[in-house]
């Protein structure tokens, strides 16, 4: 098996009888390109079913409104060898055809009646595809979009694709990088959207695009691209007619401004407020929205000035344009204040926007996290961020309940998921990595579910119903957040990968003395940001004032935030007891010993998966478990040389099961120089 079908393989499933599963499908609607009749297609690759809108079901069966149906809903109702299917649109009637599907495969045959609605209007993802088919952190080959400057001509892979979204209900995707390129807007590019949106219209997946702010002048021939200027209101709503007369159901542009390089409206003085809306009024008369990132800060932060805190940067930004958004923008927030770290706390942002929409952005692409080389199953680091209270105004307000929309009564809000999918047949990269996207779906649906029973679908999916596979895989991905957290940067003091570019090994001298403001403050005596308002950069002050409190105390900071907080001997007794110093120690061994089991618990399956898949996640878990060793002995030794505190186990030093390159003979290779200097012996 190569992964291209993910989790909709329809593998025969044991103990399914000839009679299990009805014998004729009546789509509503036949014409080819509407999700009605795509989910008749793939019903019919398994069973025999009444399925289509609402309105297609009152018309044809005569029957009554079926109340509480919400946009996207879908009404399932099996009894014996009766199913209807019924969303509130046609959309939802293809989500509850996978969901349908989705049962059978799982062994599930008894008799449901349930509706299931959606938590939120926006489940988008993110693709970081540039034209020239490269992908921004994408480890999974190249773009299944863009080829040489354009849009591919073959759409299969873009179909396949969609496919995969709307059996976890996602119904958008913006295809293009966020660092954006202009030429995206010739002529024969906008061809081509029409071409992608053809592709994934029938699995009710909508397409949008990046925008970059300066296009006007870079592509427009204009000598401006000021958002207040009159030629650049008449470029941007020139572009978007375009647009939409190639994809009339276009869902919207997504906008990183003035982050990173990259140019927006504060280059003319104007709000951040004033650049979004100047989409928002292109696309409104198209029922179009503007996902605006507040993802905005400068990448030269001047270190000698240590309260240049980056963290602070959205909240700074963005609250005091709090009501000037229009209605059909949303602030797309990362979860964290900083970028997608191993650990963060909550972004304080979600509670300084009480009159706009806002999205939470989520990476399923492991670019921190051990890019695609790594088992890491994410939901459970999600998870810390959407049941987070922050208790705006004194009441319950959980982060999944302010991007519903429910807890300030916006119109919109939702998830965007950076996927970074390529042409690689497995989509990630990693047969292990999928877990992520599909758990990714189904949280943006219900927020409310379970982390590992979501997972548990996931691989009777994709690995079948043998009780033995479901333990180990449950067993290895929900071991491993905590077991990468360990091995990699621990008590909230980041991930402590190389910094300047690859995010991907250790690197923790590079967390320092660099303008992009991830710092760890670490020197022979003490670690990690004073961020409190007393002392620090003031950053806990951006929570509300019972959140603010917890932050600003040493006493009540949890353990695993308490470096992002605060700035503490290596001595520093943790809750826990340890100091910080053997904290670190004790948890890099904790952790490398724990990824040294995966391959074992995985090898135990091996007549249980086919060999493809069997050998290619057992080559990925031994490179973990080898990998493991180096992040824990370069960090561990980077911080015993700046503390000169020993390791009170005395293993510092002597890297127990560690196999020396000085202590090899390979033959084709030869010996280098290997920097930062901790992640070798001897240097090599
Ligand atoms: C960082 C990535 C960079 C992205 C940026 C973003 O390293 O490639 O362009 O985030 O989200 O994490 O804009």
């Amino acid at each position: 098996e190569d992964g291209l079908n993910a989790w909709l393989r329809y593998a025969p499933v044991p103990g399914a009888s000839g009679n299990t599963f009805p014998s004729a499908i009546v789509a509503l609607n036949k014409t080819k390109s509407s999700p009605v009749y795509i989910a008749g297609q793939e019903l019919q690759k398994a069973a025999s079913v009444v399925v289509g809108s609402l309105d297609q079901y009152m018309t044809a069966t005569n029957s009554k409104y079926i109340p509480g149906l919400e946009v996207d809903g879908f009404w399932l109702n099996v009894k014996g060898s009766s199913v209807q299917i019924v969303g509130q649109n046609e959309r939802g009637a293809l989500y509850g055809a996978f969901e349908y599907l989705s049962r059978l495969a799982q062994g599930n045959f008894s008799d449901i009646s349930y509706i299931s609605n959606p938590s939120a209007p926006i489940r988008w993802t993110n693709e970081w595809d540039n034209l020239d088919g490269s992908i921004e952190r994408g480890y999974a080959g190249p773009s299944i979009f863009f080829k040489d400057g354009y849009v591919v001509d073959n759409v299969t892979r873009v179909a396949q694709y969609a496919r995969i979204l709307a059996s976890i209900r996602i119904n958008g995707v913006i295809i293009n990088n966020v660092n954006a390129n202009e030429t995206l807007l010739s002529d024969r590019n906008v061809q081509g959207l029409g071409r992608l949106a053809d592709a994934m219209r029938p699995y009710g997946v909508k397409l949008g695009i990046s925008l970059n702010f300066s296009s006007p002048r870079g592509f427009g021939g204009l000598d401006t691209f000021d958002p207040v200027d009159p030629a650049v209101i008449a470029f941007w709503g020139n572009v978007t007619e375009r647009i939409y007369h190639a994809v009339p159901d276009m869902a919207g542009y997504l906008v990183k401004a003035n982050s990173e390089g990259q140019p927006g409206p504060l280059t003319y003085n104007r709000t951040l407020a004033v650049g979004a809306n100047l989409f928002a009024n292109a696309v409104k008369p198209h029922g179009g929205i503007v996902m605006f990132r507040a993802f905005v800060y400068d990448n030269h932060i001047n270190e000698s000035n240590w309260k240049n805190d980056r963290a602070n940067a959205a909240v700074d930004f963005f609250k005091d344009l709090d009501g000037k958004f229009d209605d059909n923008v949303v602030v797309q927030i990362k979860y964290g204040p900083i970028d997608f770290q191993v650990r963060e706390p909550t972004s304080p942002l979600f509670a300084n926007l009480l009159q706009t929409n806002t999205a939470i952005e989520l990476q399923i692409t492991q670019e921190y996290l051990g890019q695609q080389d790594h088992l890491v199953y994410i939901p459970p680091l999600w998870k810390t961020v959407l049941d987070f209270d922050l208790r705006v105004e004194g009441k319950p307000s959980k982060v999944q309940d302010i991007i519903s929309g429910e807890r300030f009564k916006r119109p919109l809000g939702g998830y965007a998921g950076v996927v970074n999918v390529g042409t690689n047949t497995t989509w990630l990269g990693s047969h292990l990595a999928m877990s992520n996207l599909y758990a990714y779906g189904r949280l943006a649906w219900d927020p409310t579910s379970d982390p590992q029973a979501i997972l548990q679908d996931w691989i009777r999916l994709t690995f079948g119903l043998d009780p033995a596979v479901l333990s180990f895989i449950t067993q290895m991905s929900m071991e491993s957040w905590p077991a990468y957290e360990n091995y990699t940067g621990n008590l909230g003091i980041q991930t402590l990968t190389d910094i300047l570019y690859t995010h991907f090994g250790p690197n923790p001298a590079s967390q320092d003395d660099n303008g992009w403001g991830q710092w760890t403050r670490a020197d022979h005596n003490a670690i990690g940001m004073d961020r409190t308002v007393s002392n620090g950069t003031g950053f806990a002050g951006q929570y509300p004032p019972e959140v603010a409190a917890v932050y600003e105390s040493l006493e009540t900071t949890p353990d695993d935030l308490l470096l992002w907080f605060h700035h503490v001997p290596y001595t520093y007794n943790l809750h826990c007891r340890k100091t910080v110093i053997q904290y670190f120690y004790d948890a890099h061994y904790a952790g490398a010993e724990t990824a040294q089991t995966f391959p074992v618990l995985w090898s135990t399956l091996k007549d249980k998966i086919d060999a493809q898949r069997y050998e290619d996640v057992l080559f990925r878990l031994n490179f973990q478990a080898g990998h493991s060793i180096v992040w824990r002995d370069a960090i561990n030794e980077f911080y015993f040389n700046k503390s000169s505190i020993p390791d009170a186990a005395g293993r510092v030093g002597n890297h127990p099961y560690r196999i020396e390159a000085e202590n090899m003979k390979l033959c084709g290779y030869k010996p280098v120089n290997v920097t930062p200097f901790e992640m070798a012996s001897n240097f090599r």
